[in-house]
């Protein structure tokens, strides 16, 4: 890390390198503190710029050391430092001013932004809260009503929009330091502004806060942050500087230790790590610059809308010329939707769709570089198109089955090139889901491999390699899920208790809710097929239910009753009389929530520990991200292994224990009492 002076005249420039994002390590706080003394010293100095090299303005403070007790020079000190120097500082930001970096340049007496740079505090969604002025400055400087907005929120604003707030002076085109330095010259003979600090904040129209207070708690859900970052920008613009600055300080401290914190702290990184399996570092993927989809129903038009979204174009191919209008209907049935819901203008999406090609012709494909299968589930569809695109495409485009469980060694049987082929396994509706199973086969080659990575990163999906297995990882999991939730109800638990137990815990909706949204004819087909295969699995009174026909929202029944028109789930006499019927001779008892989170959540750590320790994930934190960008896992409870490694392992063990022993789950696998005794499950990691 280094903090360097350079003289330009009167102006000095003081250029942070701290790769990879110039973040807020204790050194660099000290070497500011120190650059503000030496250029307050020198009386040649008129202002100073402060700027960073490499790809972004200071980006925050350092999360590695969160962990860690906080080192002086304290963040608040810092800012507190540079904007009393007697020099006025002017900051110049490129990339992104987060959090600290943004906190740091509001000690600035100005500050200045390239066109394409962004500003914000995302202190939320790491479980926290601004600590370094953020949320006493930010009202000070651009208002209550802008400061709520960015601090609540964490999602930054572009230069132009930080510019019309009042949050930077000027945006500056061409070269940022030239600029900087330009308008520092311009700023050195002025009347300096008024630190923020000491400015009023604007008074609000009454009812503000409560509204405010409404409208965050309804986004925030269970995440306490927000609500916390509100109450300390409330507190800033009701009470003087100091006061709100040692309120916003105890509130940073008191959440930077919270569970929530090192939660979201633990996704940050298993984010960051995930794109970067080591066994592709320094593998070149293949260039992708065109792709086609193979199936036009929801999942092919939902992946087809994904690389649209990307800037890809697209071809889409079905079997006939109507079959392609009903694809090209689905793909334009998306973009409609996202139209009406404010997500895009009509001029994007008539861009997006005027870039998809849609034709039944396989000759179309001879120079794409990806193609991407999505057809019905079946071995012996999937291989039939495989063999067509052998015959056409080029011998290096990627080819990729979108297969939720079939075994892309299968499919791949016969395929041309087979290094060429792998498994890209997206969850529906593809263009908004996060999550990209990638799924090589024996014969992937690595830059295949490392091109479906690529491929993720350009889609902004989040990438996690799977093995190959029934279900790879998530939906391997969902089985054991579906399995439980079952067993919960042979032993006196209802759908609906299940299903509120699994909202409060945090799950956008529970198993059976879901089940009746996505269809209960899909895991029927599983099991089927699993069956064949010799496996038994377990959903007694599913199965019932399917054998009448009852599969869900879409035949007016499945776990739950509906109205016609009407998708409120309403308990059944008839699950309740097969459910009644199934149980019958098993000991019932009663199940309180916490009961029912533990029997539905810890059999899914339980399966996922087998799941490491047969390598089909590569660690614990990939697991997380499956369940949290796959299935809606809470990000604030880290997921599943996360939460039960916060939980403790032994606990864990001992619950699964006791629930085994009454024939309510499996016991403990070997993995995981290892992991209990290792005390995480680094241990089980490759
Ligand atoms: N601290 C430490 N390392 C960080 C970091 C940070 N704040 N941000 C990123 N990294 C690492 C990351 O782990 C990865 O490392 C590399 O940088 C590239 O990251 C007091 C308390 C800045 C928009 O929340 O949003 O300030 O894996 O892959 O896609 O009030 O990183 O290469 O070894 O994400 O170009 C607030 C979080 C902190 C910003 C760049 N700041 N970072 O995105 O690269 S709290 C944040 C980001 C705070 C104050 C409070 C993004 C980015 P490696 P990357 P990118």
């Amino acid at each position: 890390m280094t903090v360097t002076i350079a003289r330009e005249n009167a102006i000095a420039v003081v250029t942070v390198d701290n790769p990879p994002v110039n973040a807020l390590s204790q050194a660099l706080r000290q070497a500011l503190v120190a650059a503000v003394s030496t250029l307050d010293a020198d009386a040649a100095v008129k202002a100073v710029v402060l700027i960073c090299a490499g790809r972004t303005f200071i980006a925050g403070a350092d999360v590695g050391e969160f962990g860690k007790p906080p080192q002086p020079p304290h963040l608040p000190d810092v800012v507190a430092t540079i904007e009393g120097a007697k020099t006025p500082w002017v900051a110049a930001i490129h990339g992104s001013a987060l959090g600290g970096g943004l906190e740091v340049a509001l000690g600035c007496a100005w500050r200045v932004a390239v066109p394409s740079a962004s500003l914000g505090l995302p202190e939320v969604k790491l479980g926290i809260i601004p600590g370094a002025g953020g949320t006493v400055r930010l009202p000070r400087l651009i208002g209550p009503a802008a400061a709520v907005d960015l601090v609540t929120s964490g999602s930054p604003v572009g230069a132009k929009k930080a510019e019309g707030l009042g949050l930077i002076d000027a945006v500056v085109d061409g070269d940022l330091r030239a600029g900087a330095i330009a308008f520092a010259n311009d700023i050195a003979g002025k009347a300096r502004p008024q630190p923020v600090s000491s400015r009023a904040v604007a008074p609000v129209e009454a009812g503000f806060w409560e509204g405010a207070e409404k409208a965050v708690a309804g986004k925030a859900k269970r995440e306490a942050a927000p609500l916390r970052a509100l109450a300390s920008v409330r507190k800033a613009s009701e009470t003087d500087f100091a006061s709100a600055m040692a309120f916003e300080r105890e509130t940073f401290l008191e959440l930077r230790g919270s569970e929530q914190a090192a939660a979201l702290r633990h996704v940050f990184f298993a984010e960051r790590a995930a794109p970067r399996p080591p066994e592709l570092a320094g593998v070149t993927p293949r260039a992708i610059r065109s792709a086609a989809v193979i199936g036009g129903g929801t999942m092919g038009a939902g992946i087809a809308a994904a690389l649209r979204d990307a800037g890809l174009p697209v071809v889409l191919i079905e079997r006939d010329a109507a079959a392609v209008e009903r694809g090209l209907a689905n793909v334009r049935g998306i973009y409609e939707g996202s139209v009406k819901r404010g997500r895009i203008p009509q001029a994007v999406a008539d861009e997006r769709m005027a870039g998809v090609t849609g034709g039944d012709d396989y000759g179309l494909l001879a120079d794409t570089d990806l193609v991407i299968e999505a057809v019905f589930e079946d071995l012996a569809v999937k291989r039939a198109v495989f063999e067509r695109l052998s015959a056409v495409c080029r011998p290096d485009a990627v080819l990729a089955t979108n297969t939720s469980y079939l075994d892309p060694d299968a499919i791949s049987e016969g395929v041309s090139h087979p290094e060429r082929f792998l498994g890209l396994h997206f969850f529906s509706p593809a263009q908004i889901m996060k999550l990209l199973e990638i799924v090589p086969t024996e014969a992937t080659a690595p830059e295949v491999l490392a091109t479906g990575f690529a491929l993720a990163r350009l889609l902004g999906k989040i990438p996690v390699r799977a093995g190959i297995c029934d279900g790879f990882i998530g939906n391997r999991i969902l089985k054991v899920t579906r399995a439980q939730a079952e067993r919960l109800l042979l032993s006196g638990a209802t759908p609906a208790a299940v299903d509120a137990a699994m909202r409060a815990f945090g799950l956008p909706m529970g198993p059976f809710e879901a089940q009746d949204l996505g269809g209960l004819d899909i895991a029927a087909f599983q099991r089927k097929a699993a069956r064949e295969r010799g496996e038994t699995p377990f959903a007694p009174v599913a199965d019932r239910l399917c054998a009448l026909g009852r599969y869900g929202q879409k035949t007016g029944g499945g776990w739950y009753d509906y109205q016609p028109g009407d998708r409120a789930p309403k308990s059944s006499e008839t699950v309740a009389a097969i459910i009644a019927e199934v149980a019958e001779g098993r000991a019932q008892r009663t199940w309180d929530e916490a009961g029912i989170v533990d029997a539905i959540i810890l059999p899914m750590v339980n399966e996922a520990t087998r799941i490491l320790e047969e390598r089909v994930a590569l660690r614990a934190a990939d697991i997380d991200l499956v369940k949290i960008h796959g299935y809606g896992f809470p990000r604030w409870r880290g997921g599943p292994m996360h939460h039960a490694e916060a939980r403790g392992l032994s606990a864990v063990v001992a619950v699964l224990d006791r629930l085994a022993a009454d024939g309510l789950a499996e016991p403990p696998s070997d993995s995981l009492r290892r992991a209990a005794e290792a005390g995480g499950f680094s241990v089980l990691a490759g």
